[in-house]
């Protein structure tokens, strides 16, 4: 049998994505690939460098699916079915929508698919897909085969990505993690986690765990094995786990040299509202300059839209982020993702701008009406945020402040900063300009 994995991305989120530089490769269907083994042949398609091929001779074809990722997936599942190919689609948008999803494939995997991927696997070979697949429990993270990386398009430094656990122990209002995930935490043996590491040949490499500072005791075991690798990582934790000093010590000597902190919001109202006080805004200035102390650089979360936001929120998060030496960030719109809490919030209160997901991508397009300001001055302040903070002299400054790593800073500030320029819509523009341009991305593929 002949497998085709397709990690996909929709022309818009390539262009963003693209522009920024600093992007590591996505691991979910090199992981995946690592379930199907001989004689099935498996093979990878990454939109981020590569085209997809709808003619291309396979026998199922495999897409993982986020939201804003959806009607794209939707049309490349339909033209290979039409085509005669099985299709079978997985990830966040199918497990939250498994009903609408379903018109669009054979088969649907529902959540985490450790168990249930190799079983279809071993259904299709054997002629009785079935409809749907779903777990019963949490899968044990025992004994997981190593990502194919080998498959991968070629991503250069950027392509050398692990996990280590799963899950988080919070509920942020915004977040997708509860309704994707079994919720119990779930670690994988740090021996095994070390010689996924050890078997990479790049000298940087990036965690992709949601929470990596989640359990301490992990955390510190993780830390040590690493310790002698003499690779460089980052990672993403919550500010509340930078205050344990020993933990950030271990993890310095094991190599990290960025960590992404979900700051979110410099209003404590905000951050109350998304479920988030364990942000401490009084506290964040003390937190970097520890980050800063340890050599590890600060790319903070920033996100826009939350119902304390007001007009003049764009330039107080602008001079707090300066005076906090930020060594970069990442900077969001407020984006209701499907079954989360806010979206549920905001579709009882009529709220919600569109039901089009590809505007649910918390980077184009406003997708909510803001409680305090209009759609349009939220999407004006976000990109005059984003201006001011990737100009020349706001990253002088930043920088200067930090004094760490400034090299590896101005490549990453460089980079957001030339992403800029992408030509996007700032809000929904109701009707078909738009999906017209997400066909031509498709058939294009
Ligand atoms: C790392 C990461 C990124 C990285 C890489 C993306 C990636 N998918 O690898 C980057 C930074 C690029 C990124 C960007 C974005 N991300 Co992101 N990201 C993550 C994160 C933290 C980990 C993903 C991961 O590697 N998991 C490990 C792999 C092994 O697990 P997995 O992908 O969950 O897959 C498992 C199952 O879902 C299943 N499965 C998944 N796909 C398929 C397909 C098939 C065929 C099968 C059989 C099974 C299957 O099998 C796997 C094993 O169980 C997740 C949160 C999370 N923990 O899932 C958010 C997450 C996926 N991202 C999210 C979002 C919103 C985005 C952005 C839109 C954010 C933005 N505004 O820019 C962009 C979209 C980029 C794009 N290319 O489309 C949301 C998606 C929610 C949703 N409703 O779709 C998540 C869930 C975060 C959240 N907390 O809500 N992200
Ligand atoms: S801390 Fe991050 S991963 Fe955890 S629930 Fe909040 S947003 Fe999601």
């Amino acid at each position: 049998m002949r497998v085709l994995l397709i990690t996909p991305e929709n022309r818009f989120i390539r262009a963003f994505r693209r522009g920024q530089l600093n992007n590591f490769a996505q691991l979910t269907m090199a992981y995946l690939a690592g379930f199907v083994r001989s004689p099935h042949r498996v093979r990878l398609v990454d939109e981020y460098t590569q085209s997809v091929n709808l003619d291309a001779p396979c026998d199922l074809v495999g897409i993982t699916c986020n939201t804003p990722n959806a009607g794209h997936v939707y049309r490349m599942a339909d033209g290979f079915r039409k085509r005669g190919r099985l299709v079978v689609l997985g990830g966040p948008h199918p497990t939250l929508l498994p009903d609408e999803a379903s018109h669009h494939a054979d088969a649907l995997v529902v959540g985490e698919a450790e168990e249930t991927w190799p079983r279809l696997l071993d259904d299709v070979a054997h002629g009785r897909l079935a409809p749907r697949y779903q777990a019963s429990g949490p899968p044990a993270l025992l004994g997981l085969p190593h990502p194919r990386r080998v498959l991968m398009a070629d991503r250069g430094l950027l392509a050398h990505t692990v996990i280590a656990t799963r899950g988080c122990p919070h509920r942020c209002t915004y977040c997708n993690l509860r309704q994707l995930y079994d919720p119990l935490l779930r670690f994988r043996p740090v021996d095994e986690v070390a010689a996924e590491i050890r078997a990479m040949p790049s000298p940087i490499f990036a965690f992709w765990d949601d929470q990596l500072f989640a359990h301490p005791d992990y955390a510190h075991r993780l830390f040590d094995a690493l310790a002698g690798l003499r690779r460089q990582w980052a990672a993403m934790v919550t500010l509340s786990s930078t205050r344990d000093e020993s933990l950030l010590a271990a993890a310095a000597r094991a190599g990290c040299v960025c960590l992404f902190v979900g700051l979110e919001s410099f209003s404590t109202r905000s951050l109350a509202l998304a479920n988030k006080s364990f942000n401490i805004v009084e506290s964040y200035a003390e937190c970097v300059a520890r980050l800063h102390a340890r050599g590890i650089a600060v790319q903070a979360g920033i996100v826009f839209g939350f119902d304390d936001d007001d007009a003049g929120c764009f330039t107080r998060t602008l001079d707090e982020a300066t005076r906090l030496g930020l060594d970069g960030a990442t900077v969001s719109l407020l984006t209701p993702l499907p079954r989360t809490p806010l979206f549920e919030q905001l579709e009882r209160a009529g709220r919600l701008l569109t039901r089009d997901w590809s505007y649910f991508n918390g980077k184009t397009a406003v997708a909510l009406q803001p409680a305090r300001m209009s759609p349009e001055s939220l999407w004006n302040g976000y990109m005059w945020f984003r201006r001011r903070f990737y100009s020349p002299d706001c990253i002088r400054e930043r920088l200067h402040r930090s004094r760490v790593r400034t090299l590896q800073s101005c490549v990453l500030n460089w980079g957001y900063a030339r992403a800029l320029d992408n030509p996007v819509p700032g809000w929904p523009v109701p009707g078909g300009r738009r999906d017209a341009v997400l066909d031509w991305a498709v058939v294009r593929g």
